[in-house]
């Protein structure tokens, strides 16, 4: 599929223009080595059953699924053509962990950095890859990329501190899988008929986006073992029987080797471990990964958490079934030491903190709130706003709407966040733009964080960086940051649901350096498509940025005093009484935390409708 631009000498599409006038940059500046390759990405419906179980419309790329690996080279530049054959969705891509230096435009954030591309629509990412490690791509429009529209990028370092060390690469993605739409996940989520917020469960979990997958190894060979977790929802465990780990990769940083047996990984976190193979071909190997069941608040018959790949040494002798593990012990990523040895950012130029909040809004539904704010999309990107209000205007937060998170740091300071979650689920929060450093992560049930609780002595001297770190239960991290990107970056839970939920902030970085961005034509199309302002405030005002009249809003707060439970006690009288069925009033008496009410909600909800 790839085309290198240099070899396309009869191709008369207009990005030619744009790849040859790149290898002629590349010729005068004598960074020859890198390579820009051009690709055509038809983003369709394909169908797919990864787990055996159930055949599903999956979005694939080029009538493929799974979608293509993005394996690169530090230094290399691709651009990629998007053509929208969806047909009855709009999308986007995102480039998880890239720092989009300089192309703030290409973060692919709806809502933020560009409109969602439109059925039928076109749209150009130009991405260059300056980070070396292990990276991800996916849509960044409405749960989609569960859908099927999420992949790996690999980005070589031939000056890596471990080249030489290993022999050989492999890249293994994770991920859940569900058996319904996305669209049709989210509805039933954000809805009256789920008052407690209970997640959709996955149906199964993938290794390599299949089950059962067997990985040819040879005796006495080391491994880069690179695991991207692709999933939406369910952080998995992973370990393999015989063997144990040294990472040495996290989240696109090099660290020093730390020993593993097993590894706890998020979604959209990712590890590269060495793997020393054994010195004998006598047997194969489980490897295991184990979906982290605390998430779920049901687990519905049949579901199975876990999945197999095997370590094959020898093709002729049999595959294992893994042994029972009797309790989960990960590996804690918080000591880990990058191999740059940055010390911690100990002058703090600005600090704050956001607190999570899971609650129920006017219309009955659960979301999910930084400080009491729950994220609704403004009607103009962020970024958009901030290139078309002036300036001086680009560093008033009220410009980019009142249910936005927004946050403006100035060029260069050292940002400090300390996120206090108010909620008892483990959130993986990731901010776009940036790794961060992690200072502080305390244990579950710790509650709000403390500054007299910590000196400065008792944070690392070299802090573990990463740009995906979860939070415990009713617990507290806090990170650290040179703002020194200037853009628009999103900081959000990872949790695909609980984003849909409304759990983002905007940080608006250096907003007066961005005015020179160049944003091609081809981006504002795809929001006029839409018909979606591109100028203005939140609003779309441009008169008078200050207006923010007509603004998207989310439903309003319930009056005081009233609570979930109270909710769902309302609720089921309510159509108790509607539906003269007195008999199952007792709901009103259901403990919040049985959030299982699904058996006879279906019988109830179908005829009142919505
Ligand atoms: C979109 O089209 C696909 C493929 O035809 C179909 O399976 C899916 O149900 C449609 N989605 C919606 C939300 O209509
Ligand atoms: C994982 O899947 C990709 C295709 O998506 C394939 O190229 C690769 O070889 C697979 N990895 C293993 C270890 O089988
Ligand atoms: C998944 O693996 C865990 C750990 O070994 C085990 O406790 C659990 O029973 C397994 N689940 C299934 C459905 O096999
Ligand atoms: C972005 O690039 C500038 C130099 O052009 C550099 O100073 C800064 O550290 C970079 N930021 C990130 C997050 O890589
Ligand atoms: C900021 O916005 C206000 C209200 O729209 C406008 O009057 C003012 O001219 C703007 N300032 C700049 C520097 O553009
Ligand atoms: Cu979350």
């Amino acid at each position: 599929m790839a085309q290198k631009a240099a070899l396309l000498p009869g191709s008369c599409h207009p990005n030619w223009v744009a790849g040859m006038l790149a290898l002629l940059l590349c010729m005068r500046f004598s960074f020859c080595l890198a390579e820009t390759t051009v690709r055509d990405f038809r983003i369709g419906w394909v169908m797919a059953n990864p787990d055996g179980n159930f055949d599903r419309p999956t979005i694939g790329i080029n009538g493929q699924w799974p979608i293509p690996q993005l394996m690169v080279t530090v230094g290399d530049r691709m651009i990629l053509n998007v053509h929208n054959d969806l047909g009855n969705a709009s999308t986007s891509l995102h480039f998880h962990g890239l720092f989009q230096n300089g192309t703030n435009h290409m973060d692919g954030a709806v809502g933020v950095t560009q409109c969602a591309i439109p059925a039928g629509g076109f749209f150009t990412y130009d991405i260059l890859f300056e980070q070396p490690g292990t990276y991800w791509y996916h849509s960044h429009a409405e749960g989609q990329y569960m859908d099927g529209l999420r992949g790996a990028i690999v980005v070589h370092d031939p000056n890596g501190p471990y080249e030489g060390e290993y022999d050989e690469e492999i890249v293994l993605s994770i991920s859940d899988w569900y058996h319904e739409l996305s669209v049709d996940l989210i509805h039933q989520l954000i809805n009256v008929e789920n008052p407690t917020g209970a997640e959709p469960v996955p149906s199964s979990a993938l290794i390599n986006d299949t089950q059962n997958l067997k990985i040819s190894v040879k005796p006495d060979t080391t491994y880069l073992v690179r695991f991207v977790n692709i999933g939406g929802f369910a952080a998995q465990y992973i370990w393999i029987e015989g063997h144990s780990m040294r990472v040495v990769e996290v989240d696109g940083v090099w660290t020093e080797p730390a020993h593993a047996d097993m590894l706890y990984i998020t979604p959209a976190q990712r590890y590269s471990v060495l793997l020393t193979t054994r010195g004998d071909i006598s047997k194969n190997f489980a490897l295991v990964c184990a979906m982290d069941e605390d998430l779920f608040d049901v687990i519905p018959d049949g579901q199975n958490s876990n999945v197999t790949a095997w370590l094959v040494y020898d093709a002729t002798r049999p595959l294992p079934e893994p042994q029972p593990v009797e309790e989960f012990e990960a590996f804690d990523d918080f000591g880990l030491v990058p191999v740059d040895r940055l010390s911690i950012f100990d002058h703090v130029d600005y600090s704050f903190s956001l607190t999570v909040e899971m609650d129920n809004l006017r219309d009955g539904a659960n979301y999910a709130f930084f400080n009491d704010v729950t994220y609704t999309q403004p009607k103009v990107p962020s970024l958009y706003t901030s290139l078309s209000v002036g300036a001086t205007n680009a560093s008033n937060p009220i410009v980019y709407g009142t249910h936005t998170n927004t946050y403006i740091f100035r060029r260069h300071d050292v940002i400090e966040l300390i996120l206090n979650n108010g909620d008892d689920g483990r959130h993986p929060f990731h901010l776009h733009g940036h790794n961060f450093q992690v200072v502080h992560r305390s244990g579950e049930n710790d509650g709000v964080f403390n500054p007299d609780d910590l000196a400065a002595s008792d944070f690392p001297r070299v802090p573990m960086r990463r740009d995906t770190l979860f939070v415990e239960g009713n617990g507290n991290f806090v990170i650290r940051f040179r703002a020194d990107n200037p853009g628009v970056w999103l900081f959000h839970c990872h949790i695909e649901w609980h984003m849909d939920q409304g759990l983002i902030a905007t940080f608006v970085e250096a907003p007066e350096a961005l005015q020179s961005l160049q944003v091609p034509e081809n981006h504002f199309e795809a929001c006029r498509a839409a018909r979606k302002p591109t100028v203005g405030n939140a609003a779309g005002n441009i008169v008078n940025v200050f207006d923010l009249k007509g603004e998207n809003r989310p439903p309003g707060r319930l009056p005081e005093g009233f609570t979930a439970k109270g909710y769902v006690a309302l609720f089921f009288s309510t159509v108790a009484a509607l539906l003269g069925m007195a008999t199952i009033a007792w709901y009103g008496l259901i403990d919040p935390d049985i959030k299982d009410i699904s058996a006879d909600r279906q019988l109830l909800v179908n005829s009142e409708g919505d």
